[in-house]
C-alpha cells in the first residue's frame, strides 16, 4: 500500500509547491451540494496542492503580467491534477480532479454569485495548508496568499494533515476590508456582484484581464508570515 509520504512526493515531483491531505469528515459543515461526496460519493480523502505566483507580478502597474501568470498557474495546477489521477490509478487508487477555476454548475445570475464544485479555499484549510484570512483567501505560512489551489478527490483513506491553528489575522487588521474599492468584503465572505464588476475587464479583443487584486496585495501576509 502506498503511503501518504509517497503520494506527496509524486505531487511535488509533478510541480506543486506544497500539498496536504484532508479527511472527508472535515467537510461535514460544507453547504449541501458542495461536499466532496456530493461531487463523487466514493470520496474518502481530498488531496490539495498549491502553486505560487512569482511574488513581484502583483506589484507590476500593468495588469497583464499578473493576469498572464495567473492563467498559466491555473493550467499548470489542472495538469498536475490530471497527471496525479493517472499515477494514482496505477497504484489502484481511484481519483477525480477538481477544476482549479471553471467550469462549475452553480450560478445565481441576479447576484452574479458562482460556486465551485467544492470550495478549494476550505479544502486547503482542511488539508492543513493554511488559514483563511478576512479577505477570504488562503494564507499559507511560508508562501502567503499568492498561491493558487488545486485538488483531487480519492477513494482511499490516508492520515490527514493537522489543520493550522498557530496563526491568524492580527485581531485589529482590517487592511483588506478598507482597501477594497467597492467594499465587497465583510471579513467572512465577498459580494461577488460587487467584486466581479470591478475586478474583471473584458478587452476589446476578448481577453479577460484582472483589474483588481487590492485585498490580496495589501495583506501583510501576502508573501508569508515572516
Ligand atoms: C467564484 C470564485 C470567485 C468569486 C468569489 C470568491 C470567493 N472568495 O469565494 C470572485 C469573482 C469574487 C473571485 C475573486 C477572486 N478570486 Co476566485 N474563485 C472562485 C472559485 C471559482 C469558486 C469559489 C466559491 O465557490 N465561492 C463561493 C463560496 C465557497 O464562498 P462563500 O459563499 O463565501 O462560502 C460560504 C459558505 O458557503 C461556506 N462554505 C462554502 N464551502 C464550504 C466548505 C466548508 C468545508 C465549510 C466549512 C464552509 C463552506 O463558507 C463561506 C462563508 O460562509 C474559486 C475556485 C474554487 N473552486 O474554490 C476561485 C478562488 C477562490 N479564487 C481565487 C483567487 C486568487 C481570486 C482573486 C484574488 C482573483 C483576482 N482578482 O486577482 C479574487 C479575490 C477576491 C476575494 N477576496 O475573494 C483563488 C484563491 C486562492 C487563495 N489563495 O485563496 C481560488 C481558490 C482559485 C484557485 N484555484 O486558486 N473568485
Ligand atoms: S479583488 Fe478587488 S474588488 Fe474584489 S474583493 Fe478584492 S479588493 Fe475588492
Ligand atoms: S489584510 Fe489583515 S485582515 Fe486582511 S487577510 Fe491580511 S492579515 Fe487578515
Amino acid at each position: 500500500m502506498v503511503t501518504s509520504k509517497e503520494i506527496k512526493s509524486i505531487i511535488l515531483d509533478l510541480g506543486a509547491d506544497k500539498c496536504g491531505i484532508a479527511s472527508i469528515d472535515r467537510f461535514a459543515s460544507a453547504p449541501s451540494g458542495f461536499n466532496p461526496t456530493d461531487v463523487w460519493s466514493k470520496c474518502k480523502s481530498v488531496i490539495v496542492f498549491l502553486k505560487k505566483l512569482p511574488s513581484e507580478v502583483i506589484l507590476a502597474e500593468n495588469p497583464v503580467p499578473y493576469t498572464h501568470t495567473a492563467h498559466l498557474i491555473y493550467s499548470a495546477l489542472d495538469q498536475i491534477g490530471l497527471n496525479l489521477c493517472s499515477q494514482l490509478e496505477k497504484l489502484n487508487i481511484n481519483a477525480v480532479p477538481v477544476p482549479t477555476d471553471d467550469p462549475y454548475l452553480f450560478w445565481d445570475a441576479d447576484n452574479k454569485h458562482g460556486m465551485g464544485i467544492i470550495s478549494l479555499r476550505h479544502a486547503a484549510f482542511n488539508a492543513g495548508l493554511g488559514i483563511l484570512g478576512r479577505n477570504t483567501l488562503l494564507i499559507n505560512h511560508n508562501l502567503g496568499n499568492m498561491v493558487y489551489i488545486g485538488a483531487v478527490l480519492i477513494d482511499t483513506e490516508f492520515e490527514p494533515d493537522p489543520v493550522v491553528n498557530d496563526f491568524a489575522c492580527p485581531p485589529d487588521c482590517k487592511l483588506c476590508l478598507d482597501v477594497c474599492p467597492v467594499k465587497a468584503l465583510d471579513g467572512v465572505t465577498v459580494s461577488q456582484k460587487l467584486c466581479r464588476k470591478f475586478s474583471f475587464f473584458q478587452h476589446a479583443r476578448g481577453w479577460d484581464i484582472y483589474t483588481c487584486n487590492e485585498c490580496r496585495k495589501v495583506c501583510p501576509y501576502r508573501t508569508g508570515k515572516k
